[in-house]
């Protein structure tokens, strides 16, 4: 989609279930966006106008139905929303499925009979969904032919719970240049780059001088939920192959020059109008009961106390104001995501001691969606996030 255009969605449902489409950081107005309010019936469609206002960035659509997010995502209902913005030109690889390539990252189990197993009971209850395999684009650890230059890969990570932490098998650098928010100011060279799920960036790889493949790979970050807490100490499970990448001579390469600087939107965070506290909270005793019913319950998750109630709002905010928000997580660490607005993005406040500090800290500029939240035992410390309201 290009900035400034109007794109009219029309959302078919051929499920037996109830689906929505949300269209995960896109700055829309909430009947337009998709939440579990809007949930339309199999056989039934749904149609959403969507002004795009939000600058170049990568985001992604997924079905929404409280309570099934997880089970529907996992099993497809999720895709890419690439915004490009064509009065801001950015001098990046931008052929698309040549040397600009969207990698949705899911890691995903499979039954005897090759179909998807979704099974939320046991450990899954508190530590999330995690898949045995690593699928790319529906795909099990597969080879991209791409050209002997810059590379571009717009990495989603669409994983139910797996935290990535990407690096090349060679341990090359490459430069980001996007986070959740849309370009940086200019490219960032790094190693690793840790995305959350739900979590979007955009990296440039140099594959000029390259002759022999080149894997994408990642650490398990293994964020399990209390680990050096109570459930037993921290210990990384190693690393595995996510994709390849196969240089081919005959494929022409558009970019071999890595631009210097990138048409970043300037944010203006003006001094915070107001604070907010929220407390997320898993409560241990329910979350016990449930898994011992093999169920996830929703009440034993809250925020400030108050459960999940999609006739209730619970807070207010007025457009165009900055706020000060103040995340604590009490068990365990969270992924915090707020539509319609961006913050700085705070990842080196709040990734645990051991993983990757030093060698993660945010980009100057990139902006999020996302807020990291770190549990107490856990984390570093709570998130103190300023965000700004598009
Ligand atoms: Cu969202």
């Amino acid at each position: 989609m290009k900035r400034g255009q109007t794109a009219r969605m029309q959302v078919g449902n051929q499920t037996d279930d109830p689906v929505t489409a949300h269209w995960h950081a896109a700055h829309v107005p909430g009947n337009m966006d998709g939440g579990p309010q809007v949930a339309f019936g199999p056989g039934k469609t749904w149609d959403a106008e969507l002004n795009i206002s939000n600058p170049a960035a990568t985001l992604w659509y997924h079905s929404h139905v409280h309570g099934q997010i997880g089970s529907q995502v996992y099993r497809g209902l999720a895709g890419f929303l690439l915004i490009d913005d064509p009065g801001a030109p950015d001098g990046l690889p931008s052929n698309y499925g040549v040397d600009d390539l969207p990698v949705v990252v899911q890691d995903r189990s499979f039954n005897r009979r090759g179909q998807f197993d979704y099974d939320p009971g046991g450990m899954a209850t508190i530590q999330g969904i995690r898949g045995s395999e690593i699928m790319v684009n529906g795909a099990i650890q597969p080879v991209a032919d791409v050209p002997r230059g810059l590379v571009r890969l717009r990495i989603l990570n669409g994983s139910n719970a797996r935290i990535y932490q990407f690096s090349f098998s060679d341990r090359r650098n490459f430069a980001q240049v996007a986070s959740d928010g849309g370009l940086l100011a200019a490219p960032v060279s790094r190693k690793t780059l840790t995305l959350v799920p739900a979590e979007r960036a955009e990296i440039v790889v140099d594959l000029s001088q390259d002759t022999q493949t080149v894997r994408l790979i990642s650490a398990d970050d293994n964020n399990a939920p209390m680990r050096g807490g109570m459930m037993g100490s921290s210990s990384d499970t190693g690393q595995f192959d996510v994709m390849t990448l196969e240089p081919r001579s005959e494929l022409s390469a558009t970019m071999t020059q890595m631009p210097s600087r990138l048409p970043a939107v300037e944010m203006d965070f003006d001094t915070p109008v107001r604070t907010r506290d929220f407390t997320l909270d898993m409560h241990l005793g329910g979350m016990m009961g449930s898994m011992v019913r093999g169920a996830f319950g929703g009440s034993t998750m809250s925020i400030n106390g108050q459960g999940y109630d999609m006739n209730s709002i619970n807070e207010t905010i007025r457009i165009g104001e900055t706020e000060r928000w103040r995340i604590t997580a009490n068990m365990m660490m969270h992924p915090f995501h707020v539509h319609g607005t961006l913050g700085p993005r705070n990842e080196n406040t709040v990734v645990a001691e051991s993983h990757a500090r030093k060698s993660n800290c945010s980009p100057e500029g990139a902006y999020s969606d996302y807020t990291w939240v770190c549990a107490s035992g856990y984390c570093v410390n709570g998130a103190d996030q300023h965000y700004f309201t598009l």
